[in-house]
């Protein structure tokens, strides 16, 4: 059965875990976390040397990082990967567009407003630069999203699992949803798609 080391209360661990219960997958969670070090001990180090969770180990033992490249992974052949060639670089459009337009600052403004270990990191400056930031990103999801129903197009992709991960808690790091009703209204289609689970959930 293949793993899954990853966080519970991360969205970048989220990602393949809602991924995995959508395609019914059965797959063993293993926590490691960085709340107490285990990102950093020397034997996860020695299967994903950047010392990040999430990672993947298949049944034959090769290991694969990165939560978007997970998802692509996982979702291949099914109806989370687009086959039509356009639509699938939609896809990674938005897959890269998440880690590095949104992630940076709707993921870490919460992290470092909500963890206490990150609480120095919540400078103003850096409080300021995450909202605008951020605001940014959650403008551009609004404008797609008040064209089509799914980020790349008309049918849920890996797009929407990876970008649903942080959005769907956005407010948690000071931003207001009530301000994106195209994107309130997306995060309750991906809810409604078949399989959905929330991000406590575990197999
Ligand atoms: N680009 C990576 C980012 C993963 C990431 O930031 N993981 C965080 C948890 S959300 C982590 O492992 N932090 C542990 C550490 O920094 O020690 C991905 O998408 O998988």
């Amino acid at each position: 059965m293949p793993k899954l080391y990853g966080m519970l209360d991360s969205g970048n661990c989220y990602k393949p875990r809602l991924l995995m219960a959508k395609l019914g997958r059965r797959f063993e969670h293993v926590e490691v976390s960085s709340h107490d070090g285990g990102t950093r001990s020397e034997a996860y180090l020695a299967m994903n040397p950047n010392g990040m969770v999430p990672l993947l180990e298949l049944d034959d033992g090769r290991l694969l990082a990165e939560s978007n490249a997970i998802l692509l992974h996982l979702g291949e052949g099914t109806r989370f990967v687009p086959q039509e060639a356009y639509r699938r670089a939609l896809a990674y459009q938005w897959l890269f567009f998440e880690q590095y337009s949104h992630e940076p600052y709707i993921a870490v403004r919460k992290a470092i407003l909500t963890v206490p270990r990150r609480a120095a990191e919540a400078t103003p400056e850096r409080l300021a630069l995450t909202l605008e930031r951020g605001n940014k990103a959650l403008r551009v999801m609004e404008r797609q999203l008040g064209e089509t129903p799914f980020l790349a197009g008309g049918t849920l992709s890996v797009a929407d699992i990876s970008l649903y991960a942080y959005t769907h808690e956005a407010g948690e790091g000071g931003f207001d949803l009530a301000e994106y009703p195209a994107i309130a209204a997306w995060l309750a289609r991906v809810a409604a798609d078949p399989g959905h689970v929330p991000i406590g959930w575990l197999p």
